[in-house]
């Protein structure tokens, strides 16, 4: 049987081994992935951002133990911070969410930030493909809100959540990153802690400041101590209702059309570059095209119709 098919019995093994392909980029992969598309857009996808060490990992944790009592299966994909902002937080990962492990339940992978030629987000929307068809009720995916591909990676969720901690200026930069936007639920969590009013307080501040909307959905702020699984009823509860709005109002229709609009970008932008890179390597047409452009023999965009001509003769990608 074909891995896809087993995937879709919701095989984990297989599911497993599918990822490790994905992740190397076979070709064989793409065609899995092709079989599986059709099964896809079933799960709840749960976006769960912020800045490092605000405690997203933890709230995942208490968010499985949450989902698992209501019998649902549950995906998570960490996207690793391999970059300056990491503390050790892949070891921190794997060592809080060891003990569901054994629960056949739970699937979890990380998914390196570094190594994707075909971008990120593109390799986060191909692992939230695969563990919604493999029946996943629920997936949640953990990405440290810096960068675009990150915000990129927060619009393939059907509810965002952002995580902030008191007693910090980190929360502002989180904000600044373009997250403010796309935020549905923002969760304030180390509630423990210092500070807690001032940042709901500024934060309130803020989301009055933008402009108003006649949108069915207004942000949600909430509190949690995900260390002591305080909280974590009413984030379950909003997130319930944030599902149930988003579905009540119409725009889960107009989400997933905008998904998979952003889908067929990520594609096509991976595929055009892939195929002119291997332009590159393949043939010292591309090197002849940027001489004629250094001297000014021909300008960038006549260049660049010049390439996609060439690969649409060509007739392959
Ligand atoms: N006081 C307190 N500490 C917490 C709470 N939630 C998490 N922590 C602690 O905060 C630290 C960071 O938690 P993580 O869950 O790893 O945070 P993260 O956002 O996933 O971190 P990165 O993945 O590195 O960005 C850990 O030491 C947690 O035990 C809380 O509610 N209160
Ligand atoms: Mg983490």
């Amino acid at each position: 049987m074909g891995l896809a098919k087993r995937v879709l019995q919701g095989d984990v093994r297989a599911t497993a081994r599918l990822l490790r392909e994905v992740e190397e980029e076979l070709p064989g992969a793409i065609d899995e992935l092709k079989v599986l598309y059709p099964h896809t857009g079933k799960a709840h996808v749960v976006g769960i951002t912020g800045a490092p060490g605000s405690g997203k990992s933890t709230l995942i944790d208490v968010l499985i133990d949450a989902y698992r009592k209501e019998n649902k299966t549950v995906g998570v994909i960490a996207i690793d911070p391999s970059s300056p902002f990491s503390g050790g937080a892949i070891l921190g990962d794997r060592i809080r969410m060891q003990r569901h492990a054994t629960d056949e339940g739970v699937f979890i992978r990380s998914l390196a930030t570094r190594g994707w030629h075909g971008g990120l987000s593109k390799a986060a929307a191909n692992v939230i493909h695969i563990m919604d068809a493999m029946g996943r009720d629920v997936i949640l995916v953990e990405t440290v809100g810096v960068g675009q591909a990150e915000v990129d990676i927060m619009n393939f969720a059907h509810t965002s959540l952002v995580a902030l901690v008191p007693g910090t200026g980190d929360w502002v930069q989180t904000l600044k990153a373009g997250i403010l936007e796309i935020a549905d639920i923002f969760v304030i969590n180390k509630a423990d802690k210092q500070g807690v009013n001032e940042v709901e307080v500024e934060l309130q501040a803020m989301l009055q400041m933008g402009a108003p909307s006649a949108a069915a959905w207004k942000p949600r702020i909430l509190l949690t101590e995900a260390i002591n699984n305080k909280g974590i009823d009413d984030l379950m509860e909003v997130i319930r209702q944030h599902r149930e709005s988003l579905i009540a109002s119409g725009r889960y229709e107009a989400y997933l059309r905008e998904r998979s609009r952003l889908e067929l970008v990520e594609v096509l932008k991976s595929s055009l570059m892939d195929r002119v890179s291997r332009m590159a390597t393949e043939d010292d047409y591309v090197e002849k095209l940027i001489d004629d452009l250094a001297s000014r023999r021909v300008d960038p965009y006549s260049a660049a119709s010049d390439v996609l001509k060439r690969i649409v003769q060509e007739g392959k990608f």
